[in-house]
């Protein structure tokens, strides 16, 4: 009995985490990890809390983790797998890095002011919050076309927010792809930032009660949208 009950709350623990394994190319997801770092304890799916970290970058230990590189075509539409499904409420993010010379995308730790937001998603209003991502087992977002052509780090991260009215309460999962962007333009990301650094726990989008008063605005954290 004792046991049996352990295993439940064991189960339900897990359950409520979630992580970002797989690219999604032409609406076909790629194997788990292949071209997504895998970072240290993926399999217990759980969040990152502490903003000043390193893992907020890619996730615990993965700015120092490879994957494979997938080539993408500016201006597609791609996205990532969730495992299990996006269980809690919160926006969804993605950032890019373009990764600098006598680098690859391999081999690059994501360091410095070199982030871009290509997509941000926060919820609609009424008698309560809606988030688009809540229960979804994958995510889309687009390749801005404007993009200069070349290797880049990817990075997806939701925000779970069921927690988040304390400091240190928001959970964010998170990780990075690899991809090697093609046919890109001749664009200029601008609004860089770096993580960590780019977001603070009292950030209005982080530290919020989502649920009373039911907001009727919300701030997502970090820079604009490039687009
Ligand atoms: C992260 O990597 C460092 C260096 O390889 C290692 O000492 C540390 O234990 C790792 N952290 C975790 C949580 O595994
Ligand atoms: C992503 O696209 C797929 C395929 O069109 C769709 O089934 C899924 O609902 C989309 N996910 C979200 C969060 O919109
Ligand atoms: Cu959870």
């Amino acid at each position: 009995m004792k046991f049996l009950a352990s295993f439940v709350a064991f189960s339900s623990l897990a359950n409520a985490h979630y992580t970002f394994p797989a690219l999604i190319k032409d609406g076909a997801a790629t194997t788990d990890w292949q071209y997504v770092r895998q970072w240290t304890g993926y399999y217990t799916n759980s969040p990152v809390t502490d903003v000043t970290s390193l893992d907020l970058r890619c996730n615990v230990n993965a700015s120092t983790a490879s994957s494979s590189t997938l080539a993408i075509p500016a201006g597609s539409t791609i996205g990532f797998t969730s495992s299990p499904d996006i269980f809690h409420p919160g926006p969804l993010q993605v950032y890019m890095a373009s990764v600098p010379s006598g680098q690859t995308a391999a081999t690059w730790d994501g360091s410095g002011t070199v982030w871009f937001k290509i997509f941000g998603q926060g919820p609609t209003f009424g008698t309560s919050l809606t988030w688009p991502t809540l229960d979804a087992t994958q995510v889309n977002f687009t390749v801005p076309a404007s993009l200069p052509s070349g290797e880049y780090l990817l990075r997806v991260e939701h925000i779970a927010l069921h927690s988040a009215s304390s400091a240190g309460g928001a959970q964010f999962y998170i990780s990075c792809g690899q991809v090697d962007v093609t046919g890109g333009g001749t664009g200029t990301p601008t609004d860089l930032v770096a993580f960590p650094g780019a977001y603070k726990a009292t950030d209005p989008g982080i530290l919020i009660n989502i649920y009373y008063p039911v907001p009727t605005s919300y701030t997502l954290p970090g820079p604009s949208v490039y687009e």
